[in-house]
């Protein structure tokens, strides 16, 4: 154990070496039971640190975090920091029952968080059942000592959590919704910074306040922690210009909205530039699908100038956020996303595929059975959800330890298809044979040789209903290099791909009975969990797990693991 242990510091030592300058970070992140009021009554939440959200990890690009989790809940745990590469080193990437078991109440995982070509903002998450609504938090990677930002220095800079709350404690809300089969509760709310804002009755003396001095640039560093909806955003009269997300720069992008899905990040300029007054910073969800019930609620913070003037009352409110099914405005946001691609942060997209896969992402139902309740489709039905009809069946120990020790009988198979089972108009809009529906459920994973470049393209489909997916990659980022609606027809649209500054990026979504071709090089050995980030679809089981083989050179290979790996 001793021994293990002083290999993975040498680890750090090596690092520190070849960037002298990057630095050994530590934090202590104590996951406890807190009471927030919020919604006119006071209910007790799972935090890191008491924190609704969770505190914000300060690092520079290149760093190592080493974050001592202990778990004083009394709930099954565990942490992802999301669209961190890990080099190497699953070991830490948090996904229950991928690459490790949960820190069990009263238990520890000091978990290394290694920083590599990520710059700008990722977050962090629980990765267990629901927690997540409410364990989560930014992390901030700044440039290396010595370099700055690939645009003009802000005068500050501004962290946006967007999130989503339920009156009803979000372990019930989990346990009704899996009990049920059918659609999880709505959220009652959502929320800027924690907090729902004066739209909602009981907020008012808790909403968010941004306060700006005329003339002056701020850098706003945004993640979408939602459960289950893509959202729109907009500032009253303000526009903003969009320089990263991901963790990776794009070119700048200027727009009087925002589209976000689940899991993303997006750092943009905003210049207090109008006259001085309060406006309303608002959100609201985007949903393809009008007919369904949701969450219609609009969240607030307010932006709020310096200086002696009377402010307009309530604030002026932002004519410019979309319709909650607008989805014209949620794809074109998305899809004029570029990578900076500057000499300073040059991009390196494949060109030459070795292996290319096709997955169509579908919502499935499952025939009730008969000692079961079951809420979906007239109560006849349990959802399920699928990535080329195969409904992702969670092992009850880790994918990660099984491959490691070359004991994966029983845990796993490695045949998940290349390409979908059966081809059909996946996105015809009505007269789908319902037959189609059952998936099948299993645990298999698709084998990547080491550095193997792909191109990956998922196919929504319209099995009972057709709606976003925004599909997350863990232990990569990959260039989005097309996208589009109806079905995928390679001759016609690989001609439309863009290869030059395609964005570079973990989460993308996947457009509603549409497509997205993205490429990535399998440069990075480990068991990586890649699934939809509605939280919904991936408990219905719409993932899969990407196994990157080892490379020859002993530095292409998988690091030994931490010496204190929860055990099942
Ligand atoms: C939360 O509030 C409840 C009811 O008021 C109280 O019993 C409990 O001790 C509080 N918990 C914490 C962690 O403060
Ligand atoms: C972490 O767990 C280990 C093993 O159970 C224990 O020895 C140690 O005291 C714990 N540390 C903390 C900070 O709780
Ligand atoms: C606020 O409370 C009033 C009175 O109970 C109710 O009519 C109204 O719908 C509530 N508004 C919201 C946004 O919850
Ligand atoms: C905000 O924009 C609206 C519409 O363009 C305009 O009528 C209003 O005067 C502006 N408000 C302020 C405070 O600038
Ligand atoms: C939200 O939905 C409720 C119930 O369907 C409806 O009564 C209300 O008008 C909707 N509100 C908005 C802002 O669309
Ligand atoms: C969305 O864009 C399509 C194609 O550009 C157009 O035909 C359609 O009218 C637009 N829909 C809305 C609601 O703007
Ligand atoms: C987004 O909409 C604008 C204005 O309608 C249009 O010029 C642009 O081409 C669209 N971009 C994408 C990626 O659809
Ligand atoms: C339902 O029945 C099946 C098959 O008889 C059995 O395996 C399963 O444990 C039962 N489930 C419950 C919740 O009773
Ligand atoms: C597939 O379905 C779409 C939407 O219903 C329809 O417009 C299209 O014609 C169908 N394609 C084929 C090849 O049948
Ligand atoms: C998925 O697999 C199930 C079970 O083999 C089959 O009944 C169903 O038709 C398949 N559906 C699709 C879309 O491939
Ligand atoms: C694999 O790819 C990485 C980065 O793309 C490169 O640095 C490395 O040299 C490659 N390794 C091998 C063995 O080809
Ligand atoms: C917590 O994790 C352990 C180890 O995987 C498992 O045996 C136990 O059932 C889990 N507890 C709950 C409540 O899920
Ligand atoms: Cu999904």
């Amino acid at each position: 154990m001793m021994k293990l242990s002083f290999q993975a510091l040498g680890f750090i030592l090596f690092l520190s070496f070849i960037h002298s300058q990057a630095a050994l970070l530590k934090y202590t992140f104590v996951v406890q039971e807190t009471n927030y009021t919020r919604l006119c009554s006071t209910k007790s939440l799972l935090t890191v640190n008491g924190l609704f959200p969770g505190p914000t990890i300060t690092a520079r690009r290149g760093d190592t975090v080493i974050v001592d989790v202990i778990n004083k809940g009394d709930h099954n745990i565990t942490i992802h920091w999301h669209g961190v590469k890990q080099p190497r080193y699953p070991w830490s990437d948090g996904p229950e029952f991928v690459t490790q078991c949960p820190i069990q109440p009263g238990a520890n995982f000091s978990q290394k968080v290694l920083l590599s070509d990520e710059e700008g903002t990722l977050w962090w998450h629980a990765h267990s059942d629901w927690s997540r609504a409410t364990i989560h938090g930014l992390i901030v990677i700044l440039p290396r000592l010595g370099t700055t930002y690939p645009f003009p220095q802000p005068d500050q800079e501004v962290p946006i959590v967007l999130g989503e709350w339920w009156k009803t404690d979000i372990q019930t809300v989990f346990e009704n919704f899996v009990d049920g089969g059918g659609d999880p509760a709505n959220s009652d709310a959502l929320t800027i910074n924690g907090q729902p804002g004066d739209l909602y009755n009981c907020s008012i003396s808790g909403t968010t306040k941004i306060k700006v001095d005329r003339g002056k640039t701020y850098l706003v560093r945004m993640v979408n922690a939602a459960m289950n909806n893509l959202i729109f955003f907009a500032i009253a009269n303000h526009s903003v210009t969009v320089v990263g997300s991901d963790g990776a720069y794009t070119k700048p992008l200027k727009s009087n909205y925002i589209t976000i899905s689940p899991g993303q990040t997006l750092d943009f300029l905003l210049e207090a530039n109008q006259p001085s007054n309060h406006y309303y910073i608002a959100a609201r969800l985007f949903n393809g699908q009008p007919s369904s019930r949701f969450d219609n609620t609009t969240t607030t913070a307010v932006l709020q100038y310096a200086g002696n003037y009377t402010p307009s009352s309530p604030p002026v409110f932002p004519g410019t956020l979309p319709a909650f099914n607008d989805r014209n405005a949620s794809f074109n946001f998305t899809a004029s996303l570029r990578s900076l691609a500057s000499a300073e942060h040059p991009i390196d997209v494949p060109l030459t595929i070795k292996r290319t896969l096709f997955y169509t992402l579908s919502i499935n139902a499952i025939p009730c059975p008969a000692n079961q309740t079951c809420e979906a489709i007239r109560n006849t039905s349990r959802f399920a959800a699928s990535i080329n009809n195969i409904t992702f069946d969670m092992p009850s120990t880790a994918i990660l330890g099984a491959y490691y020790r070359g004991i994966n009988r029983g845990v796993y198979g490695d045949d998940f298809p290349d390409v979908p089972p059966l081809k059909f108009n996946y996105t015809q809009t009505s007269g789908l044979n319902a037959s189609l529906r059952l998936p099948e459920v299993a645990t298999e994973v698709t084998m990547l040789k080491h550095n193997e470049t792909v191109e990956l393209v998922f196919q929504g489909t319209n099995l009972v209903a057709g709606i976003d997916h925004p599909m997350h990659l863990h232990g990569h980022s990959f260039y989005v290099v097309g996208s589009g609606f109806g079905n995928y027809k390679r001759k016609r649209d690989s001609l439309t791909y863009n290869l030059v500054d395609p964005p570079h990026m973990q989460t993308i979504a996947v457009p509603q009975n549409g497509w997205t071709a993205i490429r990535f090089k399998a440069d990075n050995p480990g068991v990586w969990f890649m699934h939809c980030h509605l939280e919904r679809h991936v408990s219905w089981g719409m993932g899969m797990v990407f196994i990157v083989r080892n490379g020859k050179s002993a530095d292409a290979r998988i690091l030994p693991p931490p010496p204190d790996m929860p055990p099942c």
